[in-house]
């Protein structure tokens, strides 16, 4: 006889639920980027569908990282990281975007570029090569190199070019939206860290207790606000400023 396995959600596994939700989530909020493209202005146009192909690539990642966690109970770390390498990038593409009428220059896109993947890169030796049993000394090292590219992000989007760019953008809309990226930037993604250091030798790991799957957790739900939470900003920005021009 041949039994079929078939992985299903146990009844208190909260992390394998967040897997899930966050798999639909990021998928039904692609369909409505995609579809919502043709309500906006021509010139929104290239943002939305940067929206969409975000949460899009999460849902895909997800749809794998689900079914890995439900067969191994452990972190999908790789596929985490190959997501997000994807991602941040496009998320700073939606700043360079935003501030581009503005007269953002391609080169601040590379430097953004440039910190998420250093801030990503560190993060991942930081996981990935953790020594068995868990290095706080190892944890800590790798996560402050990470920290350095986060803070110049931050630093970027609250105070350098971009948030200059877009306190000279002629839109308020854009002023306005830039500010609340800022905000996602500040504490939404504060949110990865906190996760990062529940693995094992990570400060919460060690001070509270914390067990490894408490991961997966922060960043799936960190996931939902920043991917989705952007879009709709991003999305936000492109309907109202296309409703001024009509209106105009
Ligand atoms: C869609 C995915 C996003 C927005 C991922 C963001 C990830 C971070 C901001 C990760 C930051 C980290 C640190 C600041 C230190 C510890 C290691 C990381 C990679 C978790």
């Amino acid at each position: 006889m041949i039994f079929l396995e078939v992985l299903t959600i146990p009844k208190d596994d909260a992390i394998a639920f967040t897997f899930f939700t966050g798999y639909m989530a990021m998928l039904a909020a692609s369909i409505f980027f995609f579809f919502e493209r043709s309500r906006v202005d021509g010139k929104w146009k290239l943002s939305l569908l940067v929206s969409g192909l975000i949460t899009f690539i999460a849902a895909v990642h997800y749809y794998y990282m689900r079914d890995y966690y439900l067969a191994t109970g452990e972190n999908p770390t790789a596929l985490r990281y190959i997501d997000w390498t994807l991602t941040v990038p496009l998320m700073c593409v939606e700043f360079y975007l935003l501030t581009k009428a503005a007269g953002a220059k391609i080169g601040l896109l590379w430097k953004l570029i440039f910190a998420s993947v250093w801030m990503l890169v560190a993060g991942y030796i930081g996981e990935a090569f953790n020594p068995e049993g868990g290095s706080t000394s190892h944890s800590v090292l790798w996560g402050v190199l990470s920290t350095i590219g986060y803070i110049y992000i931050l630093y970027t989007a609250w105070f350098g070019e971009v948030a200059k760019l877009a306190e000279a953008s002629n839109s308020d809309v854009v002023k306005k939206g830039v500010r609340t990226l800022a905000w996602f930037v500040l504490v939404g993604w504060a949110i990865y860290p906190i996760g990062y250091m529940c693995m094992p030798g990570g400060w919460l790991n060690v001070a509270f207790g914390l067990g490894s799957q408490n991961v997966d957790l922060f960043y799936n739900i960190a996931d939902a606000i920043n991917k989705i939470g952007f879009g709709l900003v991003v999305y936000n920005i492109a309907i109202t400023s296309s409703e001024n021009l009509k209106t105009a």
